[in-house]
């Protein structure tokens, strides 16, 4: 009876031994709450609590390994898990060979070049000759390498903006959020190494293998949960006669579903608005003479 729901795909090549999908993700830190919730969202049903080391998808051929960020880029090149979730700066810093697949929205940050703020570093090319300390040795040396720059690279673990304080170094290159770390240890910013997200990877040779068909649907998945995250659906009334005005408020997004309403000079718009310009076309669709304006989440979005 239960037949059809528990029937679960399995990698099609018979040669290859068949086990589960792995992804990784990080085990406790800042991107463990979003990552756990998108992959819920998605619709995978799993259990992560404690200290657990793994989980199995109850709804879905996937094994989830519960991991240190830092691990995560060589364990996916060496296919120990065949995807992660994990920062791009994690990603862009080690060496392993891995494929970007998604970038997903959350774990935004950028890795920044500081220094004291009445340090008498104005520029980069006056990082000439400095010492930087950073957890980020190889992405600070490819900076340097690309400017020209000869600069000595202090790779220190923790705590790195109390260095330029303790007079071990001129500038700091670390991850910047919300700028208020940067603010309490009185440092400005220099410049932008690297902008980063938290990004969904995969192993190179998994995406060959009888593994790709899973890989698709979960990628599925989590792109129809990130669209709907992205778009908001909106309901708007407004004169027949503001139709052109209002068609052309809306050109790029998806053509709008017009409907008629009782009152024959009047009608009704649905249509898909992107988040980031959302407060900007409700206000111009306003001006344009709609009312009764509804917002609504939208659940998933398939493309
Ligand atoms: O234990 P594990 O090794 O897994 O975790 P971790 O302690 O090494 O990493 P964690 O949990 O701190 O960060 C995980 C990932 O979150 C990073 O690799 C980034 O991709 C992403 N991320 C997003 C951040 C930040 N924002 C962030 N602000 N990682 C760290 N920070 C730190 C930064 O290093 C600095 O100390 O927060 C401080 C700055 O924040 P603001 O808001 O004051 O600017
Ligand atoms: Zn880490």
């Amino acid at each position: 009876m239960t037949l059809l729901a528990t029937k679960q795909q399995r990698p099609e090549r018979t040669n290859e031994k068949v086990r589960n999908l792995k992804i990784a993700i990080q085990k406790s830190g800042r991107l463990t709450d979003d990552t756990i919730e998108l992959l819920r969202k998605s619709g995978l049903e799993f259990d992560a609590y404690g200290s657990r080391l793994f989980s199995k998808c109850r709804n879905f051929n996937l094994e989830i390994l519960f991991l240190r960020d830092d691990d995560i880029p060589e364990y996916v090149q060496d296919n120990v898990c065949d995807l992660a979730i994990v920062g791009a700066n994690i990603v862009a810093e080690s060496s392993a060979k891995v494929t970007i697949l998604e970038k997903l929205g959350f774990g935004i940050c950028r890795l920044c070049i500081a220094v004291p703020k009445d340090s008498k570093i104005n520029s980069v090319a006056q990082l000439s000759g400095k010492t930087i300390a950073t957890s980020y040795p190889n992405l600070v040396r490819k900076f340097l390498e690309e400017e020209e720059l000869c600069a000595g690279v202090m790779q220190v673990s923790g705590s790195v903006e109390i260095t330029p304080t303790l007079n071990i170094a001129d500038a700091v290159c670390d991850l910047v959020a919300t700028g208020t770390t940067l603010r309490t240890y009185g440092l400005r910013i220099l410049t932008t190494v690297l902008e980063s997200e938290a990004v969904l990877v995969a192993n190179v040779q998994s995406l060959q293998s009888a593994f790709r068909g899973d890989i698709d649907r979960l990628l599925m998945r989590l792109r129809a949960t990130l669209a709907a995250r992205r778009n908001k659906y909106v309901m708007v009334n407004a004169p027949l006669e503001a139709l052109p005005r209002i068609k052309a408020i809306l050109p790029g997004l998806d053509s709008p579903t017009i409907l008629p309403l009782a009152r024959k000079d009047m009608i009704a718009l649905h249509a898909v608005i992107p988040e980031d310009v959302f407060w900007d076309v409700i206000e111009r669709l306003k001006k344009a003479g709609a009312s009764g304006i509804l917002v609504v989440p939208i659940e998933k979005m398939i493309l």
